[in-house]
């Protein structure tokens, strides 16, 4: 039995999971996907969305041809917005290569209505994480009531998102500097928008974490997964920045996933994307230190991939 089987076991029910992903320039991506579907499979938890926070040619398909290979289907928004210059598609193409139900991403809705949709319709709550560009979750702070749900985003968040759980920013010098929350003018803003405004605990996974956690290496070739790592020029494995927050939100313990945490004050400089931390036991928002050497880390997410 592994570690997703075992959670399961011990769970009441799955905890529900929207999931965001930039599915973008990098792998980890996509490893950290692969975690949340063999989560999914072994009943540790939901996923009950995913939404895209950047866009190329084929990002849905590919995601959904990913999910697919799993045997998992789940609803895809894209946030059609983010569209970026420069980003090398290493790997999005070559998996829509697969079966994939969602033809283009004009097919998908707009993430953040489909969180919406999604958080009205539950019954009890649902964890967000995000992996990639933070601004999915701005929008959802920040909408209206629709069709959906009468209630603003703020409150249909206070009401139906248990914890947050992002890959951003870096946390162990003062200034930290990271890729996702300041890459683009509007991660530097969703950071600090979301700092400022989120009504639920978030929890960050920061680059000084997984930078050295190096795995995908022992994933057999004819896997997507091994495909994407080849085409990303990651065959021997990558970084697990993503993958690790992914292990942390399903199971919803930062200590079991091997980590101390800081509780306190996040902050996000809205122009420069810098992050900074005030610790305090009773602030909304915590970063994580690691309790082992990386190799720890990296065994656990190469038996669950
Ligand atoms: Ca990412």
């Amino acid at each position: 039995m592994d570690l997703f089987e075992q959670t399961a076991r011990e769970r009441k029910s799955p905890v529900n999971i929207l999931h965001g992903t930039d599915w973008w320039t990098d792998c980890d991506d996509v490893a950290a996907l692969r975690l949340l579907l063999n989560a999914h499979r072994s009943g540790a938890v939901r996923l009950l969305a995913i939404g895209i926070n950047s866009v190329m040619e084929y990002s849905a398909p590919s995601v959904s041809a990913f999910c697919e290979y799993s045997g998992v289907s789940v609803p895809i928004g894209v946030d059609k917005s983010a569209v970026r210059d420069g980003g090398k598609c290493r790997y999005q193409k070559l998996l829509s290569g697969f079966p994939h139900p969602v033809g283009s991403n004009s097919d998908c809705p707009d993430a953040w209505r489909l969180y919406r949709k999604v958080l009205s319709e539950l019954d009890g709550k649902a964890d967000i994480i995000d992996v990639g560009f933070p601004q999915i979750i701005m929008e959802l702070l920040k909408s209206p009531p629709d069709g959906s749900s009468p209630l603003t985003g703020t409150q249909l968040v206070r009401e139906k998102v248990g914890r947050i759980w992002l890959m951003a920013g870096k946390w162990d010098v003062p200034d930290g500097l990271e890729y996702n929350l300041s890459a683009y003018p509007v991660c530097a803003e969703a950071g600090d928008y979301i700092c400022r405004n989120c009504p639920v605990p978030i929890t960050f996974i920061g680059y000084e974490v997984g930078q050295d956690v190096i795995t995908g290496a022992d994933v057999p070739g004819n896997d997507p997964l091994k495909q994407a790592f080849t085409a990303h020029g990651s065959a021997s494995g990558r970084s697990s920045w993503d993958p690790l927050t992914a292990l942390t939100a399903i199971l919803q313990d930062e200590s079991a996933a091997g980590f101390e945490t800081v509780r306190g004050f996040a902050r996000v400089d809205p122009k420069t994307g810098k992050n900074n931390f005030t610790p305090d036991p009773l602030g909304p928002h915590a970063y994580v230190k690691r309790l082992h050497p990386a190799e720890w880390y990296a065994g656990r997410i190469n038996e669950l991939l």
